[in-house]
This record gives C-alpha cells, structure tokens and sequence, in this order.
C-alpha cells in the first residue's frame, strides 16, 4: 500500500518543486509544459510514457499542440505520494 505524503513533506515538495501547483479541489498536483511544437510535444510525452511504465506510475495528461498539462496523483492511495515527487523530477529532467 502506498502511503500519501505528510503535510511536511507536501509542503517542502510544492517548495522545492519548480511549477508544480496544488489542484484546488484534490489532492494532485498540475504543471504546464510548453515546447516548440507539436512534435517536441509528443516527443517529450513519449519520454514520460516510457518512464511513467517503467516505475508503472502514470500521468494524467492533457495535450494540445505545443502545450502538455500533466496532473500527478497516485491513484492507489488517494492523494499526492513519494511517487509523484520522483515522477514529478524525472519529468522535469525530461522537459
Ligand atoms: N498511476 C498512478 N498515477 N497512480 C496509481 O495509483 C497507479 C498508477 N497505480 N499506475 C498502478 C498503475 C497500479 O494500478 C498497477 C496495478 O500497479
């Protein structure tokens, strides 16, 4: 079972985290990338896709043309947890 994360550890996430954004109606966190174009869009979706399966963690996500809103919760716990810090890092490395 995965465990939410403490409000400690939320709050230094949406500290550290550079964009990512507490929804206002649940426990999930939102970012907007934008890219050149569609094609780098879809190639940056591609990227987090093959992350996201390997840690089998998965992203809601948004997408028109250059624009890609990405939504991070975990699911199986109802509510932001360590999974989401690490994916929410990883994306960003891949933006
Ligand atoms: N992704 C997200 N965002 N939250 C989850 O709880 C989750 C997931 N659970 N991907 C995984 C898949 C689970 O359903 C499978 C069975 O491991």
């Amino acid at each position: 079972m995965v465990e939410r994360l403490k409000d400690e550890a939320k709050a230094d996430f949406l500290r550290d985290a550079s964009g990512w954004e507490l929804l206002p109606d649940r426990d999930a966190v939102k970012k907007t990338f934008k890219f050149r174009n569609f094609v780098e869009a879809w190639g940056f979706m591609n990227q987090v896709a093959l992350e996201a399966e390997k840690v089998d963690h998965h992203p809601e996500w948004f997408n028109v043309y250059n624009r890609v809103d990405i939504t991070l919760t975990t699911h199986d716990a109802k509510g932001l947890s360590e999974r989401d810090v690490d994916l929410a890092a990883k994306i960003d490395r891949l933006a």
